[in-house]
């Protein structure tokens, strides 16, 4: 080494690297066939105006796996953009009273300046900005080629509607028990509005299926259950008065058990069906019904209440006279509106019959069981059928197509496949966002906009606030949306809703590649090189709703041949939460702590090492304001020893204990397991400072390297002080030696209940019995041995060998 030793001054050092490696165009991905390709995306941020320590803990894990990839050889791009569009950026701007477009854009120029200091491999050649009308003339070519394909549709609906937003929202952004809206909060409410929607139901056995992609089972799981499969029937019950009422089930098994349906309050019958005698009661239970959400209804320890409606139907499968009730636990927005009620073999039916008095009876028996065994409580397991005719005996996976099968020759059944998913609603009733491309003439109807006149651009509009007309603020500028007829020249209208912000995201990914063609969304090469995906990550927030959309998007473009690939992320990986006293660290818990004060005390290395360090990735971890002390003491010791090593071989131990520290690293970065790898980076530089020795170069310089990827900043610094030529993030990732990490001979430490007797010497990974052999050739331990018998021996190998003894006599 040569120079003065110099202080570790991340505020120096960090910025300087910054403009270097910007300067250089270290991270611009281009295609290169000597190296395989790795995509490494993180979720896109939407522009709130800075940037917190949520996006620092998503992103530079993110970053220190790509620069892991890149420095083992892999062409690695990494890209970055805007979800800029939106509801959240709207609502921001009118509470503040600025337009949506100076408040997106600035903040937009705010994050990018502080995204720059994380020291991150961002391509800033790709950035996209979903409301630039570059990108979103793509979003709108996307629609199309949707609509023209019939996955988008518009259709007059009772859809979500959040009163304070004052537009519709799709069923994945209305949450919670009261059903409110994701954004403000407000419970939502139905309003009958036409609106389009893209037809994800389509998709819904394909999105079930993760093959060929590595998620976790949390978040499949999420997806199983959104996407709610069941297999059943339809089943036909024809009314008394001649009317056709049709039930979904399940259990098509269980028809003999059937003895009253119910209607949901809403079902069009329930008025037709209603007695004169009953109408009174009948209107009063609905209209009290009606006014409770699904999720009321729904809920499984609620007390089952209903009427009656007066009349009957007749089961199809044995004639049968069952009466026709009216209760809210059936909703009207699943399978038909209608049941057939089996209080024998479903406990909601079974709770409202025991309420009501109606006839329960078993029609499913378990083995050991029969026809008459009694039902205390539904019977829902499996086993053969009772009390049903030429079906009895029958087991119940059996007895199902057959039963269908045979009602189906007379058209009283069909096999019927139901799920819980909704078609996907993407119309929004706001300003900021992709006006849809679609024009509604007298004549010809609703026309697309033809793809030459894309982007159809979203104009500037001060009186850009929504209202509860139902309609966009583009609805009142008349000289935006008079146009013509894009096929026969007439005065037209434009559609003026724009397309739900999920929309944008859910295709970016497919535009960071092709960012340099302005003359189509992507490129067939250049996507067919990068993409799919390689590994995405994100919050677990985007379990159901954008990982969804995507996957859903990926495969429609799959299906018209605008990509190769049905699954945009091969792999997928979630972060858990950073908590602060005892919550998630947010604005609203008022515990936040602002990344731009801590890298401007003790440097962006720092800060990245901390978040790294402070729990496993996936789980998350407290974040103690003093625990930023240990890692910002580790860079500094680091700093120290590297600059005053010197030359000369390396000590035998410290050489050992690197290789192991390399083997341990190279495994930990790709699984995500940040904080152990660095934990063990620490414990080898403690190593290599044991007993206050001088560091030896060759000891320390494949420390630098693996520090790279965590703390980018000050590992350049030391590369280049070290007298290297180039970018420590090029090829240059260690290899462990197995032969070297060997450990050559071990110490066994040997306990006679639980008390240290003595300790072993021996070779690394003797066996147990070696041990054994070992320790009783010791006096102290024998004596102890010779006291009782050993009952067990437990071995923790290469370290603690316990003998349980009991007495002799015992
Ligand atoms: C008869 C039956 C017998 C049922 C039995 C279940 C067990 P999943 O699995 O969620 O799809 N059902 C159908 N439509 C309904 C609605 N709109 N509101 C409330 N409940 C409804 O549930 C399907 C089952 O839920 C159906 O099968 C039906 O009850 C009920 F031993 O039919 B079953
Ligand atoms: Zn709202």
């Amino acid at each position: 080494m040569s120079g003065h030793p110099k202080p570790y001054e991340p505020r120096e050092i960090e910025p300087r690297w910054q403009q270097r490696w910007q300067e250089d165009a270290l991270y611009e991905a281009k295609i290169d066939t000597t190296r395989p390709k790795l995509y490494c995306l993180t979720m896109l941020p939407y522009p709130s105006g800075e940037l917190h320590m949520g996006h620092w803990y998503a992103m530079t894990p993110s970053d220190a796996r790509a620069r892991f990839k890149r420095m083992q050889g892999f062409n690695v791009l990494f890209p970055i953009g805007f979800d800029a569009f939106g509801l959240p950026a709207e609502n921001a701007a009118i509470k503040r009273n600025v337009h949506p477009r100076e408040w997106t854009y600035h903040n937009i120029d705010n994050m990018r300046r502080q995204l720059r200091t994380m020291g991150a491999m961002w391509d800033w050649h790709r950035e996209t900005v979903s409301s630039d009308p570059a990108y979103y003339r793509w979003t709108q070519w996307f629609f199309l080629q949707l609509f023209k394909n019939g996955l988008a549709y518009r259709k007059l609906s009772a859809v979500d509607f959040c009163p304070t937003c004052n537009t519709t929202l799709a069923r994945e952004q209305v949450w919670g028990d009261d059903r409110h809206c994701e954004r403000c909060s407000t419970p939502v409410i139905k309003k009958k509005l036409d609106q389009w929607f893209f037809k994800i139901t389509d998709y819904a056995d394909e999105l079930l299926s993760f093959e060929g992609i590595d998620w976790p089972d949390r978040v499949k799981l999420l997806q199983t259950n959104w996407i709610g499969r069941s297999e059943g029937a339809h089943v036909t019950f024809r009314t008394e008065a001649g009317d056709d009422l049709e039930v979904f089930t399940t259990r098509p098994d269980t028809l003999w058990g059937a003895t009253f349906m119910v209607l949901a309050p809403e079902h069009p019958l329930v008025s037709k069906l209603t007695t004169e005698d009953r109408r009174s009661e009948v209107n009063a239970y609905v209209e009290a019904a009606v006014r409770q959400t699904d999720i009321e209804r729904e809920a499984a320890n609620r007390e089952k209440t209903g009427v009656f409606t007066g009349s009957y139907a007749v089961n199809p499968v044995n004639d049968e006279r069952i009466p026709l009730w009216v209760a809210d636990y059936v909703l009207m927005g699943y399978g038909t509106g209608a049941i057939m009620a089996v209080p024998g073999h479903d406990q909601r039916d079974f709770e409202f019959a025991s309420t009501y008095g109606l006839d329960i009876r078993r029609v499913v028996a378990a083995p050991g069981e029969d026809a008459d065994t009694p039902l205390d409580e539904a019977y829902q397991g499996d086993g053969f059928l009772v009390n049903s005719e030429r079906f009895d005996d029958i087991p119940v996976a059996e007895a199902k197509p057959a039963i269908v099968d045979w009602l189906a020759e007379r058209d009283l059944a069909e096999a019927k496949v139901n799920f819980r998913i909704h078609d996907w609603c993407i119309s929004r009733q706001r300003y900021w966002g992709p006006p849809i491309p679609i024009v509604y003439c007298e004549d010809c109807g609703t026309v697309p906009v033809p793809e030459d006149d894309l982007p159809v651009i979203l104009p500037r509009v001060e009186d850009f606030k929504p209202d509860d007309s139902g309609v966009s603020p583009l609805a009142r500028v008349e000289e935006w949306y008079r146009t013509e007829c894009p096929e026969c020249g007439a005065v037209a209208r434009r559609e003026t809703d724009v397309s739900d912000t999920f929309l944008d995201s859910s295709w970016y990914f497919l535009r960071y590649p092709s960012t340099d063609f302005d003359d189509k969304p992507i490129d067939e090469d250049i996507t067919r090189t990068w993409l799919p995906v390689d590994c995405y990550i994100g919050g677990n927030e985007h379990a159901v709703l954008h990982l969804l959309y995507a996957r859903f998007i990926t495969m429609a473009l799959h299906d018209m041949g605008h990509v190769q690939f049905e699954e945009p992320f091969v792999r997928f990986r979630a972060h858990g939460l950073i908590i602060r006293d005892g919550a998630k660290m947010s604005k609203s818990k008022g515990n936040v702590v602002v990344p731009d004060e801590i890298i401007e005390r003790y440097g962006a290395d720092t800060l990245r090492i901390y978040l790294m360090f402070l729990g496993p990735f996936e789980e998350g971890g407290d974040y103690r304001d003093e625990g930023i002390q240990g890692p910002h003491g580790f860079l500094h010791r680091l700093w120290d020893t590297v600059i005053n090593a010197q030359d000369g071989d390396p000590d035998p131990d410290v050489e050992r204990k690197l290789h192991q520290t390399i083997a341990q690293v190279t495994a930990q970065i790709p699984t995500l397991q940040y904080n152990t790898a660095i934990a063990a980076l620490m414990e080898y530089l403690n190593s290599v400072r044991a007993g206050g020795r001088t560091a030896i170069r060759a000891e320390v310089e494949p420390l630098v390297v693996l520090t790279a990827p965590f703390a980018p900043h000050i590992a350049e610094e030391l590369w280049c002080r070290l007298g290297n030529e180039g970018t420590i993030f090029g090829h240059n990732w260690p290899e462990h030696d197995p032969e070297k990490a060997k450990e050559s001979s071990v110490e066994v430490a040997v306990q006679v209940n639980g008390k240290l007797r003595a300790t072993v010497r021996g070779p690394a990974g003797m066996s147990q019995e070696m041990a054994e052999e070992l320790a009783r050739k010791e006096e102290n331990v024998a004596r102890y041995l010779d006291e009782g018998t050993v009952k067990r021996t437990i071995y923790v190998p290469s370290r603690l060998l316990n003998f349980v003894v009991g007495s002799a006599d015992a």
